[in-house]
C-alpha cells in the first residue's frame, strides 16, 4: 500500500488527486466465480474479507447495485450493543462486539469504534422490569449490564430531564458500557480494501436482475453486465432480501419499512452516551463532528423508498424533546431512509435457502449495523463448508416453519 506524505496529500488536494491509487480495484466482471455475494453493504463485504481470510476462498465476486456501502450500512445510526434478551441472540451479538473490539487493528483501518456506553432508559413500572430482566439475562450470557438509578442516569447525562412532572419522567436506565457505535462508511471501506487485497473482485453498478437456477441449484446470476456464472450464491441484500428470493423462486417472511434518521448542526460535546428510549420513542448520541444522531421507528408502512413519511421525523423530535428540552432551539441539518427488512420475530436468518449451494443473510431490520463483523465471520464459515456455524444455527430460515422462533420485539429497542 501506497504512503502519502503531507508534501503529497497537499499536492493532490491542489491538482485533483490524479496520483492517487484507488483503495480498491474496479475489474470487469469474470464469466463465473465460486462464490457471488450479492451485496456490498457492510454484511456482504465482511463475508467476503472473511470468506479469503479464514477460508481461503478467494475466486469470489461482490456485486453490488449502487455504490459499496450505500445501502442501510450507510445510512445507520451506528449504534453497537449486545444486550439481547435470549442466549441465541447474546451469541452472535456479542460475538460481533468482541470482533468490532478488535476489527480497527484487523483491518489496519480505523472505523473509530467508541465504546461509550448505550443506556436504555426505563420510564414505567413495565419498563423497569423489562430493563431489569434482560440486564440478568445479559450477565448470565456474560455480556456486561448495569442497573442505573435516576440520580446515576442524571450524572451520566447532565442534559437529560429527571423531572418527576415529565409525562414519562426517568425511573432508571440499564447501560452497557462496551457498547457505543462507529463510524459506518469506515466499515465498508475498511472491509472492502482488505477484501479486494486478497483477490476478490467489488464490483460496483452491477444490479442483480435474474437468479439462474437448474434443477433446484444455482448456476449463477444475470446482471445488467451480462450472465456471471456461479457454484454458490451469497445473498447479503437487505431490504431488496425477499425481492432476490422471488427471482430464485422463494418467498421469505420479510417486509421492507423505511426507517429514517436525522442530525443536527454540530455542537460541543454534550452527549456523552448513546440514549436510548422505548416510551418517548426516539434515541439520540453524538457523532465525534458535534452531530446529534437521532432516530425513532420505521414508518408504519412497508415501501422499498428511502425517504420515509414527514410525520415520522416531527414525533422523533418531540420525543428527544421530551428527554432533552434545552434542544428545542437546536436546528436540523439532514434526513434520509433506508429500507430496513423485517422478519416476525426480529430475529435475522442466517443460512441456507431451498435453492441448493444458495444461501442468505438477511433480516437484520433495524438492527444489523451492531452485526457486522459477526455476521460476516459465521455467514463465510456456513458458505464456505455448507454447514451453519453453531452462533448462526439458530438463525435458519426454517425456524419459521418448526415455530422455534428466537423473539427479540423487547430488545430492538427501536419500534418496528
Ligand atoms: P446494506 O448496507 O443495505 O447492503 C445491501 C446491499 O445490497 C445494498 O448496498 C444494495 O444496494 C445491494 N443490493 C440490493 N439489491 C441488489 C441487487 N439486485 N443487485 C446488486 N446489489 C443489490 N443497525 C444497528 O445495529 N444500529 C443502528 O444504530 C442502526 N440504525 C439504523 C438507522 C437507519 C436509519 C437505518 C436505515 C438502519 C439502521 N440500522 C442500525 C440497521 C442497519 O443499517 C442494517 O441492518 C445493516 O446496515 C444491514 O447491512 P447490510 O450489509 O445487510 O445491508
Ligand atoms: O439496534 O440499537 C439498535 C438501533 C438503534 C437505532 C437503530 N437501531
Amino acid at each position: 500500500m501506497k504512503r502519502y506524505s503531507i508534501f503529497s496529500l497537499a499536492r493532490n488536494a491542489l491538482t485533483g488527486h490524479r496520483d492517487w491509487e484507488a483503495v480498491w480495484r474496479s475489474p470487469d466482471p469474470k464469466p463465473a466465480y465460486d462464490v457471488i455475494v450479492l451485496g456490498a453493504g457492510g454484511h456482504g463485504l465482511a463475508t467476503a474479507y472473511y470468506l479469503a481470510k479464514e477460508h481461503g476462498v478467494t475466486n469470489v465476486a461482490v456485486l453490488e447495485k449502487g455504490w459499496l456501502g450505500g445501502g442501510n450500512t450507510g445510512r445507520n445510526t451506528t449504534i453497537i450493543r449486545s444486550n439481547y434478551l435470549w442466549d441465541e441472540s447474546a451469541r452472535i451479538y456479542d460475538h460481533a462486539v468482541k470482533l468490532w473490539e478488535g476489527l480497527s487493528q484487523e483491518l489496519n483501518y480505523n472505523v473509530m469504534f467508541s465504546q461509550r456506553g448505550v443506556m436504555h432508559l426505563a420510564h414505567t413500572v413495565h419498563d423497569l422490569q423489562e430493563v431489569s430482566r434482560r440486564s440478568h439475562a445479559n450477565r448470565l450470557n456474560g455480556v456486561d449490564s448495569e442497573f442505573l438509578t435516576t440520580e446515576q442516569v442524571k450524572a451520566e447525562e447532565p442534559l437529560l430531564n429527571i423531572s418527576t412532572n415529565a409525562r414519562y419522567p426517568i425511573l432508571g436506565a440499564s447501560i452497557q458500557r462496551r457498547a457505543g457505535t462507529a463510524r459506518h462508511d469506515a466499515v465498508a471501506w475498511g472491509y472492502a480494501r482488505g477484501a479486494d487485497a486478497m483477490g476478490i473482485d467489488i464490483i460496483q453498478n452491477c444490479e442483480v436482475t435474474g437468479v439462474l437456477t437448474e434443477q433446484g441449484r444455482v448456476m449463477g446470476v444475470e446482471t445488467v453486465r451480462g450472465q456471471i456464472k456461479c457454484k454458490k450464491l451469497a445473498v447479503v441484500a437487505a431490504g431488496h432480501s425477499s425481492v432476490i428470493a422471488d427471482m430464485a423462486g422463494f418467498r421469505l417472511p420479510i417486509e421492507s419499512f423505511p426507517l429514517q434518521a436525522l442530525v443536527s448542526e454540530p455542537v460541543k460535546p454534550c452527549v456523552n452516551t448513546v440514549i436510548m428510549s422505548n416510551a418517548v420513542h426516539g434515541y439520540i448520541s453524538q457523532s465525534d463532528k458535534g452531530e446529534l444522531v437521532i432516530g425513532a421507528g420505521t414508518d408504519q408502512f412497508t415501501s422499498y423508498s428511502q425517504r420515509g413519511s414527514f410525520h415520522v421525523v416531527e414525533h422523533t423530535l418531540q420525543a428527544i424533546l421530551e428527554l432533552f428540552p434545552s434542544f428545542s432551539r437546536m436546528r436540523m441539518l439532514r434526513q434520509w431512509g433506508g429500507i430496513v427488512d423485517v422478519t416476525p420475530d426480529r430475529s435475522p436468518i442466517i443460512g441456507k435457502t431451498p435453492v441448493e449451494n444458495m444461501f442468505i443473510n438477511c433480516g437484520w431490520g433495524t438492527g444489523g449495523f451492531k452485526a457486522t463483523p459477526g455476521s460476516g465471520h459465521v455467514f463465510a464459515h456456513t458458505i464456505a463448508t455448507g454447514e451453519a456455524h453453531s452462533i448462526n444455527a439458530p438463525f435458519a430460515l426454517d425456524r419459521f416453519m418448526s415455530g422455534e422462533l428466537v423473539d427479540e420485539h423487547g430488545a430492538a429497542a427501536v419500534a418496528h
